[in-house]
């Protein structure tokens, strides 16, 4: 059976997301990545709708050359943490807004791992999806000189952005 992912040659990075209607944030995370030059794949799978496909995702992820994943979901939110479960590779969770709680429900429900098996959660929404980009990129620099090297150069250019004045 084909696949039912989609997978590009040479990514470092691993985005998941549990439905398109998380698409509006986590381009954002893809936009970092591309921004920083990490090679990176997006896919949707969803944990409780397409289980098996997140399982294959999972066990093929490590051989095929994936460094960090990050999953995105909103409501139960669950995603990250059943990643993290099938894999070792470093899982970072990304809670969605929206939702009856405004997305606080999509953080506890994320950030709430029991012992055992971790998932480095980050802030609810675009913040949080930029950032798993950032640090998806600190944890490859570790081991990748020109990811290093961008990084560095991203944080200097924005550094340099900052206000010294009040603005208008
Ligand atoms: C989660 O349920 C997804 O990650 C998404 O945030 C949420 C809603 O999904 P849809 O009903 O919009 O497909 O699994």
């Amino acid at each position: 059976m084909a696949e039912q992912y989609t997978t590009v040659e040479g990514a470092q990075v691993g985005v998941l997301m549990g439905s398109t209607s998380d698409w509006p944030t986590m381009g954002a995370t893809s936009e970092t990545l591309t921004a920083l030059g990490v090679a990176h794949e997006c896919n949707v799978i969803s944990a409780h709708r397409a289980p098996a496909r997140l399982t294959a995702y999972c066990d093929s992820a490590a051989r095929r050359g994936i460094k960090v994943l990050i999953c995105a979901a909103g409501g139960a939110a669950h995603l990250a943490g059943v990643v993290a479960a099938q894999t070792h590779l470093p899982v970072l969770g990304c809670p969605m807004k929206g939702w009856s709680l405004d997305g606080l429900d999509s953080l506890l429900s994320m950030v709430q791992m029991p012992k055992g098996i971790p998932v480095a959660t980050l802030a609810i929404g675009k913040a949080g999806a930029i950032n798993a980009g950032l640090l998806a990129a600190s944890i490859l620099a570790l081991s990748d000189g020109g990811v290093r090297e961008r990084l560095l150069a991203y944080r200097r250019e924005q550094s340099e952005r900052v206000d010294k004045v009040p603005q208008a």
